[in-house]
């Protein structure tokens, strides 16, 4: 697979690089994505061979939604509380919502602040 350049069709963010043209996995790296959105990210003239098409893929942001259902409310919490202490796997992974390799207060309180906040899925 090949493609000439990434961007984002719709949404507010920004791609910082997109690399894997030539190859069979595409990494797109992304800035400024803001919660609460759904984004679409469009890789320009995609060639599988055979054919050559844009194709676009959604993804929905919302900081804090470990249960992943749209809403940042008590049950992320929970879950977040639940999770603290515990090892990343891919199973509670969504719960490191700081990113930085552990699963503590910090990912409770960041949970906590997004409470009330939501996104169309
Ligand atoms: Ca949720």
């Amino acid at each position: 697979m090949s493609f000439t350049g990434a961007s984002i069709s719709t949404g507010i963010g920004s791609v910082s690089n997109a690399v894997g043209s030539g190859t069979t996995q595409a990494t797109i790296d992304l800035n400024g994505v803001a919660s609460g959105q759904t984004i679409t990210i469009n890789l320009a003239a995609v060639n599988d061979g055979v054919n050559t098409n844009d194709v676009t893929v959604r993804m929905a942001v919302l900081i804090g939604d470990t249960t992943a259902n749209g809403t940042v409310n008590s049950s992320d919490i929970a879950q977040s509380k639940a999770g603290s202490g515990q090892a990343i796997a891919a199973s509670n992974f969504r719960t490191d919502v700081t990113v930085n390799g552990t699963i503590n207060s910090s990912d409770i309180s960041l949970v906590k602040s997004k409470s009330g906040t939501g996104a169309s899925l």
